[in-house]
């Protein structure tokens, strides 16, 4: 009787355990599903942007950070924005409104390009 009690106390107990690891599985794969969404960081690195073309949603911000020992900048070609200059480690971001394709180049090496494409 008593071991049947344990057994079953401890079933339950096994169940709750593996509900619990299934449900921090699950939160844990939407946790990571919304960062990478809103995460959409560029690296500078090695005079290039990385990746070269982002996709993003209308409303999305974009974060620029330089990796590289010398400064760069993050400009827009129609104007729309402006970084100052970006040291090692420093980053820029910006919030994009409206759907188009923009594209973006360092003020201090212009052969430096990028494009974000804004659904
Ligand atoms: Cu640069």
């Amino acid at each position: 009787m008593l071991s049947t009690i344990i057994q079953s106390a401890f079933a339950i107990s096994i169940g709750r355990a593996m509900l619990k690891a299934m449900l921090m599985a699950a939160l844990a794969s939407v946790f990571t599903v919304a960062q990478a969404q809103d995460a959409n960081v560029v690296t500078i690195r090695n005079f290039m942007f990385s990746p070269m073309s982002l996709n993003i949603k209308a409303g999305s911000a974009v974060t620029w950070k330089n990796l590289d020992s010398e400064p760069h900048t993050v400009v827009s070609e129609t104007g729309l924005f402006r970084s100052s200059a970006l040291d090692q480690g420093d980053t820029y971001q910006f919030r994009f409104e409206k759907p188009g394709v923009y594209t973006i180049f360092c003020g201090i090496h212009p052969h430096m390009k990028a494009t974000v494409t804004v659904q």
